[in-house]
């Protein structure tokens, strides 16, 4: 088994140079992509997490470790979107109004674009209407919210009433995902799907447009 330790350490200490080198070794000597995210930059994402929460890192270095980890996904992303190229349906994507994480969504958002979905990306504290906006704008197949904060899963609910307030609802697939989202939270607000990571949201919405 390959050892990200070097670069966990690199995010972890927001040393984006060390990060981006390490990043770039791991692919050169044949990394898989996905355990490259999963057990170097999404575990030291979860350090760092844990490390906030018993007050032993503040927000400038969260955010720097965020930067580091971006930096890094840059180099990824490409080799991420080498897959399919066909349209496989239009996921509308965006973190919930009152939260400006991205990571994950960015990632999430990656991920379907691999597998060929055509994505529109919100970015971060979408307000229900602008949800609404896009919806009858564009008319995505999936409506796709993130949610990283316990005080911002509101927001997913409020979303899915604004749809169906506007006549929306019966015409698209809402999936909901994010750290503190479960599957419980997904079925309580009439969603239709939760994924709980990046790959699983991928099957999730092939599921939900019948796509094998
Ligand atoms: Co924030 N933050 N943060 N933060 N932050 C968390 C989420 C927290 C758990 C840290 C902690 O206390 N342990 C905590 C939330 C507690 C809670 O509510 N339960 C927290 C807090 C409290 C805060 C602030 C309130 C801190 C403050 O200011 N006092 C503040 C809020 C700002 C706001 O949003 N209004 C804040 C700010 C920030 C930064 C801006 C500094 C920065 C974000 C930068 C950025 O995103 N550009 C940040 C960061 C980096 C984190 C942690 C450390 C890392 C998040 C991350 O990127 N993870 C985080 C701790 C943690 O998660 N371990 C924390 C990596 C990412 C790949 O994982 O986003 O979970 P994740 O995405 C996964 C899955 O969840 C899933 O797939 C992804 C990939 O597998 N997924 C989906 C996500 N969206 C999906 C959608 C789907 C399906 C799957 O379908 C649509």
């Amino acid at each position: 088994m390959r050892d990200f330790h070097l670069l966990a350490q690199a995010v972890m200490n927001g040393d984006i140079k060390a990060a981006v080198a390490q990043t770039q070794a791991a692919l050169d000597a044949g990394a898989d992509v996905q355990e490259l995210i999963d057990r170097g930059l999404i575990a030291a994402m979860d350090e760092v997490g844990e490390k906030f929460s018993k007050g032993l890192l503040f927000v400038p270095q969260m955010l720097r470790a965020a930067k580091t980890m971006q930096e890094c996904m840059k180099l990824l992303q490409p080799l991420i979107k080498e897959g399919e190229v066909t349209s496989k349906g239009k996921v509308l994507i965006g973190t919930v109004k009152g939260d400006l994480h991205d990571i994950g969504k960015n990632l999430v958002s990656m991920m379907l674009e691999g597998a060929g979905f055509a994505i529109t990306d919100l970015g971060v504290d979408v307000h229900p209407d602008k949800f609404v906006q896009k919806t009858q704008e564009i008319e995505p197949d999936i409506v796709a919210m993130s949610a990283l904060l316990s005080t911002t899963m509101p927001a997913m609910p409020a979303t899915i009433e604004a749809l169906t307030r506007a006549g929306l609802r019966d015409r698209v697939k809402v999936m909901i995902g994010g750290a503190p989202v479960t599957m419980k939270y997904a079925q309580e607000i009439n969603a239709d799907s939760y994924a709980p990571d990046a790959g699983s949201a991928v099957t999730e919405a092939k599921k939900l447009l019948g796509i094998d």
